[in-house]
Order: C-alpha cells, then sequence, then structure tokens
C-alpha cells in the first residue's frame, strides 16, 4: 500500500478582478490542488507576507488529510494565535486542505461535513439608496432577483457620504491607493434619521420581506438599546454590529431595553470573541466569517458551541472575501442545522470568471453545487491579467475630527 499523499507546493496569488482577493494554492504530491480564500480586505499583504514566508513552509511534506491536525499545529504552534491576519491565512490553509480532502473522495464538501441538512441556504443581499424612495426602488429590484431577505442602509441628511451607500448606481467603497479617504460621521443625525427610514420600507414591502441593517459598529451601548427599541415596529430580521462588542458584557443593556435580534462578530477571528456573547445569548446570530476566523474546521465548532444556546451562525459574506470563501461558506451552511442567513453581495462579473464557481444564486437561495470539493476552480491565466493594486476603504471622524467606527 502507498503511504499518505503529501503537500508539495503551496503559494500566494494576489488578483484584482474589480476588487482585490488573495487566494493560496496547495498542490500534493498526487496532483491534487486545493483552493484557499486569504484576503482580508485593506490588510491582503500583511496575510500574503504571513502564508508565504511562516506557513507555507511549514506545510511542505505535511498529509493533507489531516486537516485538524494542522489546523491545531499552526494555531497552537505559532505561540503568537489569534488576531485576523493570522486567523485568515490559518482559514485559507483550512479551506484548501477541505477542498483537497474533497477532490480525493470525489465528493462535495457539504457531504464530508454530514450532508445537506436543507435544500438551499435562504441567502440576503443589499439594498441601498441615499434618499428613501431610491431605498425602496432598489428594494424592489432585489425582491424581483427573487431575494425574500435584504439589508437596507440609506444616506444621512447632513453628512456628505456614509459608509455601505452610494448616492448613485454602482457603489464601490475601496478606492484605490494607499491611504484612505476620510468621511464626517454623525451619530446622532444617524439616530433621528434611521428609524423612518425603516418604517417607510417596512410599510413600502409589506410585512413578509425581511428587513436587515448594520450599524456598523457605530454606537455606544445606550445609543444601540434605544434604535433597538425604535427599529422594533419594523420587525427586523437582524440589526448587525451595534456596537463594537469587544466588551461583550455591554450588550446586557442593549438586550435589557430592546428584541431587535442582534447579529455580531464579523470581525471577530476565534471562538473565544463569541463566547460570553453565545453562553448569555448577548447575539442571536453569529457572524464570524469563514475565512477571517479560521476555516471550515473553526467555525464548525463555532456552529456546535452556538447550537448549545439557540444562537445561529450566519457567516460574513460581502464581496470582498472571494467566490472560494463564499463556497466555503455555502457548503456549512447547507450541512449545518443552526445556520441562519447567508450574505450576498454579489461579485463584479471578472471575480466569477477568475473564481470558476460550481455555486449558484437563484431565487435569492444558494446551493454550493455538487462539484468535489469547495467547487471553484482559479483560472490563474486570467487572474494574472488583473494585477493587485492596493485599495481601502474610508475612515471616519466625528464633527469634531475625532476619529470614530466607520
Ligand atoms: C459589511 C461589510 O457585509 C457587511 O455586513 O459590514 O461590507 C464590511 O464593511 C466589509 O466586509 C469590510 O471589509
Ligand atoms: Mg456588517
Amino acid at each position: 500500500m502507498s503511504g499518505p499523499d503529501r503537500i508539495v507546493a503551496a503559494e500566494v496569488l494576489l488578483t484584482s478582478p474589480g476588487r482585490n482577493y488573495l487566494t493560496l494554492k496547495i498542490t500534493t504530491a498526487e496532483g491534487v490542488t486545493g483552493w484557499g480564500d486569504a484576503t482580508l480586505n485593506g490588510r491582503e499583504l500583511a496575510v500574503a507576507a504571513y502564508l508565504r514566508e511562516h506557513l507555507c513552509p511549514q506545510l511542505l511534506g505535511r498529509d493533507p488529510a489531516r486537516i485538524e491536525d494542522t489546523w491545531q499545529y499552526l494555531y497552537r504552534g505559532a505561540y503568537w494565535r489569534r488576531g485576523p491576519v493570522t486567523m485568515t491565512a490559518v482559514g485559507a490553509v483550512d479551506l484548501a486542505l477541505w477542498d483537497i480532502k474533497g477532490k480525493a473522495a470525489g465528493l462535495p464538501v457539504y457531504q464530508l461535513l454530514g450532508g445537506a441538512v436543507r435544500d438551499r441556504v435562504r441567502a440576503y443581499t443589499h439594498a441601498t439608496g441615499w434618499e428613501t424612495g431610491q431605498l425602496c426602488d432598489a428594494v424592489d429590484a432585489v425582491r424581483e432577483r427573487g431575494f425574500t431577505a435584504v439589508r437596507v442602509q440609506s444616506g444621512v441628511p447632513g453628512l456628505d457620504s456614509v459608509y455601505g451607500v452610494g448616492r448613485g448606481p454602482g457603489y464601490e467603497p475601496a478606492a484605490r491607493g494607499t491611504v484612505p479617504a476620510e468621511e464626517v460621521w454623525d451619530t446622532a443625525a444617524y439616530l433621528r434619521h434611521v428609524p423612518g427610514v425603516l418604517a417607510e420600507v417596512r410599510a413600502h414591502a409589506g410585512p413578509e420581506l425581511a428587513l436587515l441593517h448594520d450599524a456598523h459598529h457605530r454606537l455606544t451601548p445606550i445609543e444601540a438599546a434605544r434604535l433597538g427599541k425604535a427599529l422594533e415596529p419594523a420587525d427586523l430580521y437582524w440589526l448587525e454590529d451595534v456596537t463594537p462588542a469587544e466588551n461583550p458584557d455591554v450588550l446586557r443593556r442593549v438586550r435589557a431595553h430592546t428584541t431587535v435580534p442582534l447579529a455580531i462578530g464579523e470581525v471577530f477571528s476565534t471562538l473565544w470573541e463569541f463566547q460570553q456573547l453565545i453562553t448569555e445569548q448577548l447575539i442571536d446570530h453569529a457572524r464570524a466569517a469563514v475565512t477571517h476566523a479560521g476555516g471550515i474546521s473553526a467555525l464548525r465548532r463555532l456552529a456546535v458551541l452556538a447550537d448549545v444556546w439557540q444562537v445561529k451562525v450566519s457567516p460574513h459574506g460581502p464581496s470582498d472575501v472571494s467566490p472560494i470563501a463564499m463556497a466555503a461558506g455555502l457548503h456549512l451552511a447547507l450541512a449545518t442545522p443552526n445556520h441562519g442567513i447567508a450574505e450576498y453581495m454579489g461579485y463584479p462579473e471578472p471575480a466569477h470568471e477568475v473564481f470558476r464557481h460550481a455555486w449558484t444564486c437563484t431565487d435569492g437561495h444558494l446551493h454550493p453545487g455538487d462539484a468535489p470539493g469547495l467547487g471553484v476552480d482559479v483560472d490563474e491565466a486570467l487572474a494574472a491579467r488583473y494585477p493587485y493594486e492596493p485599495a481601502l476603504l474610508p475612515v471616519a471622524r466625528r464633527r469634531d475630527g475625532s476619529m470614530t467606527d466607520w
């Protein structure tokens, strides 16, 4: 009997088919290729260096089938554990190894995770409009595409710009360059305006459409409590990232005042950051991204912990994680009983061409497809035609010039 397969190459690939993506490619002696997403928006080069200089050399010669052991080796072995750069790199390795295991078995990854517990994965997408009328039009357009859930974000009177909201079509907040643009933020103006917007959207859309809203870490606990209460008549599916949640205790104050479901955690990178939020039921949806929080292996553990406390796992799925991470999130979602809802922002057309994916988005629902592994093939020749260019999201300052969360 021949021995186990071995990893013979591990390389990183930076490409920008509409936006920047960092991809890890692992090749085995038996000629199997595994792909992992390593994109950390605005900090791509830090993860590229972490992988190239530190993890890739340690992968050579290892048995690709030993996914959990490799995860433990990279997480515990570094001594300097946790943090988004480290965990994104570990996540990329984990995704590539699940991809290899699926391809070696001839099975889609969701089958290796126990098989489908649902037929398809419900998704929400984004609708934005500077004015409420534009926003309602955007909501209608999303419904026409078959979505039954939509995240709504609007402009704020008196502000020139709001992160995540365009004044016209085709909004892309990341600007090319190495120094971010600066915006002005005013929480009081936002709190005065947004409950009315959500009320209008609810009246326009009727009772059934699931509405979500993202406060993007900008509020203090008492502001968050006030917003949650004010939004209760709009019957939200969730209110996201009301506070930075670096201190989980503060969510108790929010919970004491409102029953609006809370979703938190897209910037978290380990189970430990979620522990208290879950065990005290301070959130309803854990938003860890499959790439940024250490891969499928790590999110499986998160889902089990969350299930004990009746919390759902609804991973972050913006267009700044690649179609490989989207695939990984979907395999997990299809096989995880307490998955909540998937985020689907969509991708620039060239990204669909570079990352040819088996997953599909039909009538507001996603499916990972039945190709072996994660079901994404990277067209390296095409990727090379879209060279990486640094791009950054804006930062924000209050009216007095001090920095705030954006
Ligand atoms: C947002 C993201 O999708 C979301 O919920 O919060 O668009 C987030 O701003 C970006 O992923 C940051 O890179
Ligand atoms: Mg968010």
